[in-house]
């Protein structure tokens, strides 16, 4: 009833200096939301950096490469555990993550400059300000260092960056004196600290519903402004020679119009299926226009060339390749094929003078990745090609607009996208992926796969009722002159081999079984052109590719007649 005013209660002094920690993480989460749909809409609309894609690749590059394969090799096994396309959903938990960490960082320092305000005493919009300069200045490091989105000027970019997380900081600090203001608000006897605690409640539900709405337009605009990247009218593609299957040793073995069983896999992957795997939360955009391809090290003279300038200055090869990444379990979905154009790399050596000491070509990509090429294999196998195309259109930005390297029977991690830089050199170097504890030389394992235990085309003849199997066996260039079948625990018998695209992609093979209902376990194994079988023993995916017998169980009812 008293409502006296010295009572400390009711009338505090005007500065408390104490808002909880606990209100600055939650202020500095609400507010990050608009920041980072904000930096999405600047980034569609005008090529400023999308921070948190840089984050991602910072923390990334900060991991010890164990650390970072596991997390991978998780993300990978659970993404298959739900059955989801390891492309699309991989990338997105990237991009997920990206943002979270973004946000963890804004909560914790929203927390940090609110224990810093109620310690120091100063003016919160200050404070606050100072925080978000340094979180700023932090970011626009990280943004300067990794460069995985923007396309427009550093300082253009650096100031942008600087500017939104200052204006995040200010509105934090306000946020820290509204608080206080409401708390030091002179209060009538019968509402008291009820009133404050609904004063303050209004102004969090008004700051939350700000800064939602702000999220909501921002990310509505600035899906509606992504940009679509179309390569597709970058250049003209011609295909010119064509590379087989050239080895004629084994050529018996196959059947050029072996029927797959329903079920296998097409043989040509179609592009848009085409398995992804790459480092950044976002593909590297290359103006194709703008781009130079820079040749240094030990050539004759340095040079910038001019994409059209490789395009059109020389003969391409076109081939059917199969392309799998060493991080495809036994009977993953990391691997595909389609036909890459490029120009044999031995012949750009010969234009571009490379001298005959250089002993590798180390192949730096525009996100950051890079790789060495043993200069023995390019100078030897015509087949090593930079590629400007796949399926006959210019690569697709995520598949590494505008030049890739190709090098048969490697996994794709020897083998860069986005090819900004090819320096010839006498030494060898670690790449991105052999630095974090990969295999050196990431020779492709020999790999069969069971696609399909086609129930639905058991057909008879003779009086015996067969059931079709099939699926792809993959050697990298090997080849592949045998694939064998088990079922149970019966003799391994020979299947039938579909003449492959090339040297350098799957085989196709059909198996027809004798059928017998009940549940059965059918396992496969392959043996390469020079006779080497398939290793059976279970490997993991680290550090050399897997290894290990694919196996899939099937059911199959008994035949009723009529
Ligand atoms: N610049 C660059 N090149 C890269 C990678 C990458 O992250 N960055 N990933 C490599 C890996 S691990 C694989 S498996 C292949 C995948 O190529 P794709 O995504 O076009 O299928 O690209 C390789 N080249
Ligand atoms: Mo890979």
């Amino acid at each position: 009833m008293e409502n006296t005013p010295s009572s400390p209660q009711n009338t505090p002094p005007l500065q408390t200096w104490h808002v909880h920690s606990g209100i600055g993480i939650f202020v500095g989460t609400l507010f990050i939301l608009p920041v980072i749909t904000l930096l999405a809409l600047a980034d569609n609309l005008l090529g400023l950096p999308f921070v948190p894609f840089d984050v991602f690749s910072f923390v990334r590059d900060l991991l010890p490469g164990a650390v970072l394969t596991f997390g991978i090799d998780s993300m990978v096994a659970v993404i298959r555990l739900f059955g989801l396309d390891t492309d699309t959903t991989a990338k997105l938990a990237e991009q997920a993550m990206a943002v979270g960490m973004v946000i963890i960082m804004a909560a914790l320092i929203g927390g940090v400059a609110y224990f810093a305000i109620n310690r120091i005493k100063r003016d919160a919009v200050t404070v606050g300000g100072l925080f978000g300069v340094a979180f700023g200045v932090a970011m626009a490091l990280i943004v300067a260092g990794k460069n995985i989105t923007a396309t427009a000027s550093p300082v253009a970019s650096l100031f942008w960056v600087l500017v939104i997380f200052t204006l995040w900081g200010l509105a934090l600090g306000w946020a820290y004196s509204q608080w206080q203001l409401i708390g030091a608000r002179p209060m009538t006897s019968d509402d008291d600290g009820n009133a404050q605690s609904a004063e303050r409640r209004k102004f969090l539900v008004q700051i939350g519903g700000a800064s939602a709405t702000l999220t909501v337009i921002g990310a509505g605009l600035s899906a509606f402004f992504q940009p679509e990247v179309d390569t597709s009218d970058a250049f003209e593609v011609s295909t010119g020679t064509k590379l087989g299957t050239t080895s004629t040793a084994s050529e018996s073995v196959y059947i050029a119009d072996l029927q797959p069983a329903t079920g296998t896999r097409p043989e040509i992957t179609p592009l848009d299926e085409h398995y992804r795997i790459d480092i950044s939360a976002r593909p590297p955009l290359i103006d194709g226009e703008t781009y130079r391809l820079r040749v240094t090290g030990m050539v004759k003279e340095p040079l910038d060339i001019k994409l059209t300038d490789l395009v059109d200055g020389y003969e391409p090869v076109t081939q059917y390749v199969t392309l799998s990444c060493i991080s495809n379990g036994i009977g993953g979905d990391l691997i595909s094929t389609t036909t890459w154009t490029g120009i044999p790399f031995r012949i750009l050596m010969e234009a571009w003078g490379v001298n005959p000491l250089a002993q590798y070509a180390k192949i730096t990509a525009a996100d950051g990745f890079d790789e060495w090429v043993d200069l023995s294999i390019a100078r030897t196998d015509e087949r090593v090609m930079l590629a400007y195309a796949w399926d006959g259109q210019p690569l697709k930005q995520k598949h590494g607009f505008p030049l890739r390297i190709y090098i048969p029977d490697r996994y794709g991690m020897k083998q860069p996208k986005w090819i900004t830089e090819i320096e010839f050199v006498r030494e060898w170097g670690e790449g991105y992926w052999v630095r974090r504890n990969w295999s050196e030389q990431a020779l492709v394992q020999i790999t069969s796969v069971i696609d399909t235990v086609s129930k639905d085309d058991i057909y008879a003849q003779d009086g015996t009722y067969y059931v079709p199997i099939g699926g792809i066996a993959y050697s990298g260039a090997k080849g592949i002159s045998a694939v064998e079948i088990k079922v149970n625990d019966g003799e391994w018998m020979p299947a039938q081999l579909k003449t492959p695209l090339s040297d350098t992609t799957w085989v196709l093979w059909r198996f027809d079984w004798a059928f017998t209902p009940g549940q059965h376990t059918f396992r496969v194994r392959a043996k390469d052109r020079a006779g080497k079988p398939q290793i059976e023993t279970n490997a993991p995916v680290r550090p050399d590719g897997a290894t290990g017998i694919h196996s899939r169980r099937a059911t199959l009812d008994d035949i009723t007649e009529g």
